[in-house]
C-alpha cells in the first residue's frame, strides 16, 4: 500500500473520529480501527509479510498512523466527557434562592434540645463547652479522679471494658462520666478554668430509669479561693435559668465521692402538680418535698495534683448531672427508654422545632 493510501485511511479515520458524538460511538470507531480486526490492526499486520527494506519505508509511517489515532481517539473522548459533566451540572443545577416547596420535616430530640440549653445558661455564666473521647483508658476516667484498681467505686461504675489494652498498656473502657474530659482539660488548659463537659456515658446497666448509654453534663471551676458558696451560687442561677422559674431552693447534703472532697449532694425542692412532679418551691414546706438532682463538691486537692497543677494555688468545684433526668422533669415525659426508641411519633410530640434555638433574650426553651 502506497504512503498516500495510508495516509487517506488516516484522514477518514481522523474524521469519523471528529463526528462521534458520544462514548459510544467513540469507542465504535475505535474497535472499527485498533480492535482485532480493525483496519489500523490488519495494517500492522501486513508489517511481518514485508522484505527487511519495504518495512524500514512503511513501518514508521504505520506506526505514527496508529499512533495519531490513539491520540485523536483520547482527545475526543476526553472533549465528549467534559461536555457530558458540563451538561449535567446544567440540568441538575439547583436554585438555592427559590423558596422551598416543602416545609422542613423531622424534629429536633429534647437530649439535643436540653443539651443546646444548658450550653446557653453556661455560657451566660462564662463557662465554655469542652469534648473529649467516649472511648477513654482507666487512668483518665478512673485512676486520675483518686479512684484507685481496687477502689469499690470501679466496680460500681458497671463499666463496659474492652478485650484489649492500649498501646502504654492501659485498660480501654467506655466512659463511665465525663469527669475525663475535665482531666483532660486541667492537664492541658491553665487556671482559671470554667467549663462544662456535655456527653455520653455508658455503664452496664439497664431497667425502668437505666440505660446502658445516657446523657451528662459536667462542670468544672479552677481558680484561685473558689470555695462551696461559688458552687452553690452557680448551682441555684443554673437551675432557675434552665427551668425558668425565680423560687428554686437548693439543700446540700454531705455526701462521697473520691473526686470531690468535700462532696455534697443536691436536692431541689419540687410540688406535685395533676399527679406530676414540678421542680420550684421550697422543699420542706407543706405540699413540697425534695428530689435529689445534683453530685457535687470541692474538687480533690489529689485529683489537681494528679493533672500536674499546684493544689495550694488552684481550687475548684465539680458538679454532675444527668442530662436525660432533666429533660424529663423540665418537659414531662416519664419513660426514660423512649428517649431511644426512635419512635417517630414520640418524636413528633416530644420534639423540638429546628428553628427553636434557645436563647436567654428570647426564652431559653422559646
Ligand atoms: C459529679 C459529682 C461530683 C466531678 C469532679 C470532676 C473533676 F474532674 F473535676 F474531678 N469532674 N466532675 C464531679 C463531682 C461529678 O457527678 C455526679
Amino acid at each position: 500500500m502506497m504512503t498516500s493510501d495510508i495516509k487517506a485511511i488516516e484522514a477518514q479515520i481522523l474524521r469519523e473520529i471528529e463526528n462521534a458524538s458520544d462514548a459510544s460511538a467513540i469507542e465504535a470507531v475505535r474497535i472499527a480501527a485498533l480492535g482485532k480486526a480493525g483496519s489500523v490492526t490488519a495494517l500492522l499486520k501486513t508489517l511481518g509479510g514485508m522484505t527487511p527494506d519495504e518495512r524500514q519505508a512503511k513501518g514508521p509511517v504505520i506506526h505514527a498512523l496508529r499512533e495519531s489515532v490513539t491520540a485523536a481517539i483520547a482527545a475526543r473522548k476526553a472533549a465528549v466527557d467534559a461536555a457530558e459533566l458540563e451538561a449535567r451540572l446544567a440540568a441538575e443545577a439547583v436554585d438555592m434562592t427559590l423558596p422551598a416547596d416543602m416545609a422542613p420535616r423531622g424534629s429536633v430530640h429534647p437530649v439535643s434540645q436540653v443539651m443546646d440549653e444548658l450550653a446557653e445558661v453556661f455560657a451566660d455564666m462564662g463557662f465554655a463547652v469542652a469534648t473529649g473521647p467516649e472511648i477513654e483508658d482507666d487512668w483518665h476516667n478512673f485512676t486520675a479522679l483518686n479512684i484507685p484498681e481496687t477502689h469499690p467505686a470501679r466496680a460500681m461504675h458497671d463499666t463496659f471494658y474492652f478485650p484489649d489494652k492500649d498501646a502504654e498498656g492501659r485498660a480501654m473502657l467506655l466512659r463511665t462520666h465525663t469527669s475525663p474530659v475535665q482531666i483532660r482539660t486541667m492537664m492541658t488548659q491553665q487556671p482559671p478554668i470554667r467549663i462544662i463537659a456535655p456527653g455520653r456515658v455508658y455503664r452496664s446497666d439497664s431497667d425502668a430509669t437505666h440505660t446502658p448509654m445516657f446523657h451528662q453534663i459536667e462542670g468544672l471551676v479552677i481558680d484561685r479561693g473558689i470555695h462551696m458558696g461559688h458552687l452553690k451560687w452557680t448551682l441555684e442561677t443554673f437551675l432557675k435559668a434552665y427551668f425558668e422559674r425565680d423560687d428554686i431552693v437548693l439543700r446540700l447534703r454531705p455526701s462521697y465521692f473520691p473526686f470531690t472532697e468535700p462532696s455534697a449532694e443536691v436536692d431541689v425542692g419540687y410540688a406535685h402538680e395533676k399527679g406530676r412532679r414540678i421542680v420550684g418551691g421550697n422543699g420542706d414546706d407543706a405540699g413540697h418535698a425534695w428530689m435529689e438532682l445534683l453530685g457535687s463538691g470541692m474538687v480533690n486537692r489529689r485529683v489537681i495534683a494528679n493533672c500536674g497543677l499546684d493544689p495550694d494555688e488552684w481550687q475548684g468545684f465539680a458538679f454532675g448531672v444527668g442530662v436525660d433526668r432533666l429533660a424529663m422533669l423540665k418537659y414531662g415525659m416519664d419513660d426514660l427508654r423512649a428517649f431511644f426508641d426512635g419512635d417517630l411519633r414520640w418524636l413528633a410530640h416530644y420534639g423540638f422545632g429546628a428553628l427553636s434555638v434557645p436563647t436567654l433574650s428570647g426564652g431559653i426553651s422559646a
